[in-house]
């Protein structure tokens, strides 16, 4: 299984690197790397389990964040009851999104990041992201609130793109567009 010391952390050049695009149907070893994924986060937000191995909290993650350049991630987002709780997902792209902007008011953190970095991480409040699924499925999902911005978050690091590159070097806590 995978544990914090398989995060690649911050400082590491695979970080900043534009992922590869994963060939399609996804080979069994680019499945069993998402499957693993997966399954991370689910015992990442099981208590006892997270307690036994210290695992923070996840609630998404991209494949350069295991070391793999890969445009991959997935998410496990708590509770809700909704279909999106735990879900993979190869070669995402945003389709379209709100001109309204939004952000988590306590800022973002990341599994990769072991410091504390404050600010707003201006994310778009509605996308319409498509890829293909688990199964191999073409889909498009449509959407909002924290699940858009985690989606936001994972799609960056395939982009080379760090939570606090988006955060306003000279006013941290400017405020997000709201319409
Ligand atoms: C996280 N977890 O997984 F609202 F039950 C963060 C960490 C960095 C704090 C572990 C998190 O936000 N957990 C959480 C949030 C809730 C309710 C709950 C658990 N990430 C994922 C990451 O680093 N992916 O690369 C950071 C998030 C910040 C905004 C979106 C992703
Ligand atoms: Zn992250």
């Amino acid at each position: 299984m995978l544990t914090m010391k398989d995060i690649i952390r911050e400082g590491n050049p695979i970080l900043r690197q534009v992922a590869k695009e994963v060939e399609l149907p996804p080979s069994k070893e680019d499945k069993e790397t998402l499957e693993k994924m997966i399954e991370f986060l689910i015992n990442s937000q099981d208590p006892e389990i997270a307690l036994k191995y210290n695992l923070r909290s996840g609630v998404g993650i991209a494949a350069p964040q295991i070391g793999i350049s890969k445009r991959m991630f997935a998410v496990h987002l708590p509770d809700e009851g909704e279909q999106l709780t735990a879900f993979g997902m190869y070669n995402p792209r945003i389709v379209s999104h709100s001109v309204e902007t939004t952000s988590l008011e306590n800022g973002e953190g990341c599994l990769s990041v072991d410091r504390e970095v404050t600010g707003l991480v201006p994310r778009f409040s509605r996308i319409t992201v498509k890829g293909v699924d688990m199964n191999g499925e073409e889909i498009s999902l449509r959407l909002r609130g924290f699940p858009a911005i985690v989606f936001q978050h994972e799609i960056d690091h395939l982009n080379g793109i760090m939570f606090y590159d988006r955060i306003e070097e000279d006013d941290p806590f400017k405020k997000a567009i709201k319409l």
